[in-house]
């Protein structure tokens, strides 16, 4: 089955680009099926963070997962994940 697509991702500040938050409906429009959207985004503080899709049941259907920034220039964190 096709569907409609957006990928909203949570906790990254989009600052100057909040067409690519990826909440269909609010800032994005669905990627329609048979197209393409490339998400481009600056990430200003490092950190994990939640990505999953939003639309129909595709979260349910476990379209999600994580992004993971490092520190830039190879710096160590005061804090590491596992
Ligand atoms: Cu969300």
């Amino acid at each position: 089955m096709l569907e409609n697509l957006a990928i909203h991702s949570h906790g990254i500040r989009q600052i100057g680009t909040p067409g690519m938050d990826g909440t269909e409906g609010v800032t994005q429009c669905p990627v329609l099926p048979g197209n393409t959207f490339k998400y481009e985004f600056k990430v200003d503080r490092p950190g994990t963070y939640l990505y999953h899709a939003h639309y129909g049941m595709q979260r349910e259907a476990r379209l999600y997962g994580s992004i993971r920034v490092s520190v830039a220039g190879g710096k160590i964190e005061s804090f590491a994940y596992d």
